[in-house]
């Protein structure tokens, strides 16, 4: 019996410890393929669902997607589009271009995509250079910071190490911000009926190269 016990305490044991390296093993694997999962995306839609955007085209440096809101209620979809592109850890650009229906207020709504496991890991891409053609976007290269350390203009509940402001990752000047779906930057500007938009922005992946920050990504 006592032999019995012996085997069966070393099997228990075995068999923890391979789980425990397995799943060690699979935190690391998806640190490691995180990049291939990182876009950029651009959402636009107008205040309060009040008008829909007409011929809506989406392009850029990257293999850019568009798409209208097919999660809302069907008469709502036309009034939220969106562009996203995969990016690696070099700068790509991202533009969509859209007409308005009717006179208003937009929202622009810079984020990376949208994904099942969001509790696991968050896909990081930095942001830079968002411009309008049209019409009048404020600070949308982030050199301007609020006095509460965050990017001016933008509505955004990002933490302070999310803005680098030092040029270690700017598209341009020395300010960028990280961001990813749920911690999108918003900013709302005004449009005119019938007339032309096109909204650009750069993105890239987050640096796997950080080790440090890649492993906070990971929800122990
Ligand atoms: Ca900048």
């Amino acid at each position: 019996m006592l032999i019995v016990a012996i085997v069966l305490v070393c099997v228990v044991i075995i068999v923890t410890v391979s789980l425990f390296l397995r799943r060690k093993t699979v935190k690391i694997k998806d640190v490691d393929t995180l990049s291939k999962d990182r876009s950029g995306r651009i959402d636009i839609y107008s205040q309060d669902m009040e008008f829909e955007l007409i011929d809506v085209k989406a392009g850029g440096t990257l293999k850019a997607r568009c798409d209208y809101a097919h999660w809302l209620d069907s008469k709502d979809q036309q009034k939220h589009w969106f562009a996203e592109g995969g990016v690696g850890s070099e700068w790509e650009n991202l533009w969509i271009e859209f007409t308005p229906s009717a006179s208003g207020y937009l929202f622009i709504n810079l984020r990376g995509s949208f994904y099942d496991n969001v509790k696991h890991y968050h896909h990081d891409v930095w942001v830079d250079d968002c411009q309008l053609e049209g019409g009048a976007l404020r600070n949308g290269d982030f050199e301007m910071i609020d006095p509460d350390s965050k990017p001016a203009y933008w509505s955004w509940n990002g933490s302070k190490d999310r803005y680098s402001t030092d040029g270690s990752q700017a598209h341009s000047g020395q300010c960028c911000v990280l961001i990813w779906h749920d911690i999108p930057l918003l900013q709302r500007i005004e449009v005119r009926a019938q007339k032309r938009y096109k909204v650009s922005a750069w993105f890239k992946a987050y640096a796997l190269a950080d080790k440090k920050r890649a492993k906070k990504e990971v929800v122990q």
